[in-house]
């Protein structure tokens, strides 16, 4: 029997990538100090003053042919887009850094950008300030109203209910003491407050029925039940060290795979110019991949309820929610942990310690093998692949969100939802209460009176996909059954029939192709040594399309929901899947906007924008926090290498002695 003495000598310590100011290379996230500039040039030009606020301050990219012809050591230009809230009126501004001036400032009537701290904090305490609130609490029971936690939710927008037009956050609360139990586990139901931000006004606030309060839930905090006896430790380790190289701010090196990234406080992560190197040359995969939004609306009836339909990404940012990742937990103690600094509302910048982490993960299973019987022997290699993951928390949620990286030249997107279920105090203690078949109508009983509502993740991804170059194409391969021609012995044999998309615009199923599905990006221009065009695959696990009425105000604003695979021209301003201002919006201005002209897509640059969703019915399992829910697609080489890029992949093994 052989041991692994290595082991023996393994402290398990983290690494950290220890990062200069920069910027290193023209995608880099703006700078503090670009920022501290930024809005000295607006207040040179007269644009902003002490009292403004912004909700938008990022990077606005150069040309995409300038930054994929730059080369390390060249100069470079730098830009800001900036949304700025004056006044009560929304400006837009793009500033030129580099040539320290503004390049324009435009006023946008009607625009409502992401929610600000201020305005969170303001409908918060107007709201537990307002005499209706002390009522509210006081029927309820309530005598300490430290004891209360009210947190402001994004409001959603309905057509007819007088609030059109206005800055509205819909503020629920909460009994609750973070020591004991999970934050939001307690809601004091049937109590909603409506604020508007801009003038601080409590519009309204909704005192409906009284529901006892659940019981403080146990297995969470302080009342985490004692352990089982504790398993000896398993983990992943990386005695020599990391295979990854990180340089700059961030440029990420791992096998044959290169990549940049950078903090955006929209989209939480950005990642740039991925490329594989095949050992001949440096292949061109994606120019960019972000999430572009996050969409999760909720299925009740129930005024309190209904309006919670959230855009995670546009309305809060998954940037400003992201969480610090903790060693041996959130990421293995291989991993390397990365601070990320966004920009705030008030022209600064916040850093969000170890926001993000890098690690190699020997999955366990092989990368290939082969068993010979003859002579018994097992060939092969261990699989072992690159994560870049960040874990932003929209309020109950976690959504660990993964790049995943593979020596085959595959590319997973990943996303794992963990925290907990938004959750309703019911009257029912059991599915045998008499208020059961009601309460759970739109929702689970998933602990006794606590009913957590149906809801949807849409998770959209913007895939500037550039297959050994910007000019590409979709195709689709279909699975057609048809007759065995030619065979005395078979009645039947599936075929593959290709063809090729034409126009932009949503990818919708074709019934007709009864085996199946597969959807490619194609180079026209380009030959594999095989005179194949390289082309990868985009291979859909976890899809989900919106049920919901097309109609419907939040569907409405969510119409990129209404199928899973959508493509689009690359144009400069198209970045977000339900638009730029999809706070408070009525209608989807992203997807269902940009593919309107229906413009060719015959050998263009082409974005693609993929939903990995799915419908969360929740289970008492669930409780009282959601085991990470993981869904993912991944993108995969088809006809690009003209043969396993893997086979030379030669992961290091641990020393071994007898
Ligand atoms: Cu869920």
């Amino acid at each position: 029997m052989k041991k692994l003495a290595a082991l023996l000598f393994i402290a398990f310590t983290s690494f950290a990538h220890a990062q200069e100011e920069g910027p290193f290379h023209p995608m880099d996230a703006l700078t503090p100090t670009e920022i501290e500039n930024t809005v000295k040039l607006l207040a040179a030009a007269g644009d902003v003053d002490k009292d403004t606020r912004y909700p938008t301050m990022a990077l606005r990219e150069a040309p995409k042919d300038v930054i994929r012809s730059w080369k390390k050591g060249q100069p470079f230009t730098r830009a800001a887009f900036v949304i700025v809230q004056k006044k009560g009126k929304i400006f837009e501004s793009v500033v030129d850094i580099s040539g320290k001036k503004v390049l324009s400032f435009t006023e946008k009537p009607g625009a409502q950008p992401m929610i600000m701290d201020y305005e969170w904090a303001k409908a918060r305490d107007n709201f537990m300030a307002d005499p209706r609130f002390k009522v509210a609490m006081e029927k309820r029971g309530f005598k300490d109203m430290k004891q209360i936690f009210c947190t402001p939710n994004s409001a959603g927008s309905f057509p007819g209910d007088g609030l059109q037009g206005r800055r509205i956050l819909k503020v629920p609360c909460f009994s609750g003491d973070e020591r004991l139990h999970p934050l939001l586990a307690r809601p004091i139901e049937g109590l909603m407050g409506i604020v508007d931000t801009n003038s601080g006004e409590v519009l309204d606030v909704l005192d409906r029925e009284v529901v006892a309060l659940p019981p403080a839930p146990d297995g969470y905090g302080k009342t985490l039940p004692k352990p089982d006896k504790p398993l000896k430790p398993i983990a992943m380790i990386a005695p020599k060290g990391p295979n990854i190289d990180l340089s700059g701010n961030l440029e990420i090196k791992w096998n044959r795979w290169q990549m940049h990234a950078r903090a955006d406080k929209r989209a939480g992560l950005i990642l740039s110019l991925v490329r594989f190197d095949d050992g001949k040359k440096l292949r061109d995969v994606a120019y960019q991949m972000n999430l572009s939004e996050l969409f999760v609306p909720y299925m009740s009836p129930d005024p309190t309820w209904s309006y919670r339909t959230f855009m995670d990404a546009g309305e809060f940012g998954l940037g400003y929610l992201i969480s610090s990742l903790k060693p041996g937990v959130d990421c293995p103690p291989n991993a390397i942990f990365v601070d990320l600094t966004f920009p705030n509302d008030i022209g600064g910048t916040y850093t969000r310690p170890a926001a993000l982490c890098v690690f190699e993960r020997a999955s366990g299973d092989p990368a290939w093998r082969h068993y010979v019987a003859k002579d018994q022997s097992v060939s092969g290699v261990p699989q072992v692949e690159l994560v870049v993951r960040h874990i932003p928390t929209l309020g109950n949620y976690d959504y660990v969100i993964d790049y995943v990286f593979s020596p085959q030249g595959n590319i997973t997107l990943r996303t794992g939802a963990t925290g907990f279920d938004a959750i309703k105090s019911v009257p029912s203690k059991d599915m045998e209460s008499a208020t059961a078949l009601e309460d759970t109508q739109y929702g689970n009983l998933i602990a006794p009176y606590t009913v957590a509502i149906n809801h949807d993740h849409y998770f959209n991804f913007r895939l500037d996909l550039d297959i050994d170059g910007p000019k590409n194409s979709l195709v689709r391969d279909a699975f057609y059954p048809g007759p065995a021609k030619g065979s005395v012995t078979r009645k039947s044999l599936w075929t593959l029939k290709t063809g090729r998309y034409t126009a932009e615009g949503p990818i919708v199923p074709d019934h007709a192709a009864t085996g199946g599905e597969i959807w490619r990006i194609i180079n026209p221009n380009e030959k594999s040594g095989l005179k194949f065009n390289p082309s990868y695959w985009i291979n859909t696990n976890h899809q989900a399309n919106s049920i919901l009425d097309p109609n419907d105000p939040p569907q409405l604003r969510a119409g990129f929901t209404q199928q899973t695979l959508w493509v689009t021209k690359r144009r400069d301003d198209q970045y977000w899947a339900a638009g730029l201002y999809p706070n408070l919006s009525t209608k989807d201005e992203g997807l269902p906007a940009f593919v309107s002209k229906k413009e060719s897509i015959i050998n263009e640059d082409l974005v693609l924008w993929y939903n990995v969703g799915f419908r969360h019915a929740p289970r008492p399992e669930d409780f009282p926090i959601l085991p990470t829910f993981w869904h993912e697609m991944t993108l995969r080489p088809a006809f690009f290498f003209d043969r396993d890029p893997s086979m030379t992949f030669n992961p290091g093994t641990l020393e071994t002695k007898d």
